[in-house]
């Protein structure tokens, strides 16, 4: 029912950890579920002490995609002037580092899902794909430009055209995944990969997931001059101070919120 909430929202320390709870729907991401976590990222995003943000879902899934009995009725003029997809665009303006945690299917907007997150960490037994061609219609939030720009294009048309499923081998392989590791330890390695980042000079962690953004949004001139302006701006921050005093005097450095 629409009393319950779509998704589980912890804060482990620094760091806040989102679970996609619809498991017996796979969680497939209806409506609510968007709201619920892209409202649930910009709480953790605006809030000082979370560092980054952890994203996860169920052991069988991840996420299957768009929820189909949602979609099923709905026509061009409603998407046109309700695009409910928009929800997700929200997730574009977190400044805190995203990293997903993927066991299980990775389907259609469940695997676009993935792919909008920093870093992709998987279980051994996930599966990724764009099968949306076998419903009649395509990629929605971003898979056929994200995967092509991180992939390539033979990947991306063999996944869009054909509908068939990638393992985690293949897709760390193809550079969508940063890590594979055995399903039991999928949540640990998350939350640690979170926790290192979030221990960082928090400045420097925004300004170094913006200047890797760039590297996909601009030609390289302009992402090379947004990265040394960004550089140059970190010795603006406490944290380049603490962080090469501490390295000259052979301690651990002690980073502060900003
Ligand atoms: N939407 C709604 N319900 C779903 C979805 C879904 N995407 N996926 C699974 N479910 C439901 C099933 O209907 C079933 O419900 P019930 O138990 O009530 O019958 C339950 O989850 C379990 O699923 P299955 O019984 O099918 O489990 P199997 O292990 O047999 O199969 C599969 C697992 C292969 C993952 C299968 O469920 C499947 O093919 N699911 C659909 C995958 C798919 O086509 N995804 C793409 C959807 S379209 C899309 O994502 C558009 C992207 C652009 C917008 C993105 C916005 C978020």
């Amino acid at each position: 029912s629409a009393d319950e909430t779509t998704i589980l929202v912890e804060r482990r320390g620094n760091i806040g950890l989102i679970t996609l709870n619809r498991p017996k729907a796979l969680n497939a991401l209806n409506r609510q579920l968007a709201a619920e976590t892209v409202a649930s990222l910009r709480d953790f995003d605006a809030d000082e002490r979370i560092g980054a943000i952890v994203l996860t879902g169920s052991p069988r899934a991840f996420a299957a995609g768009a929820d189909i009995e949602e979609m099923a009725t709905v026509r061009f003029t409603d998407f046109y002037m309700d695009d409910f997809l928009a929800a997700w665009d929200g997730l574009r303006g977190v400044s805190k580092p995203i990293v997903a945690a993927v066991a299980g299917y990775a389907l259609g907007g469940g695997c676009e899902l993935a792919l909008m997150c920093d870093i992709v960490i998987a279980s051994e037994d996930a599966q990724f794909g764009q099968p949306e061609i076998k419903l009649g219609i395509l990629p929605g939030i971003g898979g056929s430009q994200r995967i092509a720009r991180s992939a390539g294009k033979a990947l991306a048309m063999d996944l869009v055209l054909t509908g068939r499923n990638m393992d985690a081998r293949e897709a760390k392989a193809a550079g969508l995944v940063s890590r594979v590791v055995p399903a039991d330890q999928l949540l640990h390695e998350a939350i640690e990969t979170a926790h290192v980042i979030a221990g960082y000079n928090a400045p420097s962690v925004k300004m170094a997931k913006e200047a890797v953004n760039r590297a996909f949004e601009t030609p390289l001139a302009e992402g090379l001059r947004a990265e040394r302006l960004l550089f140059q701006a970190a010795f603006a921050t406490e944290g380049q101070k603490e962080g090469m005093e501490a390295f000259v005097a052979k301690r651990a450095p002690v980073f502060r919120g900003r």
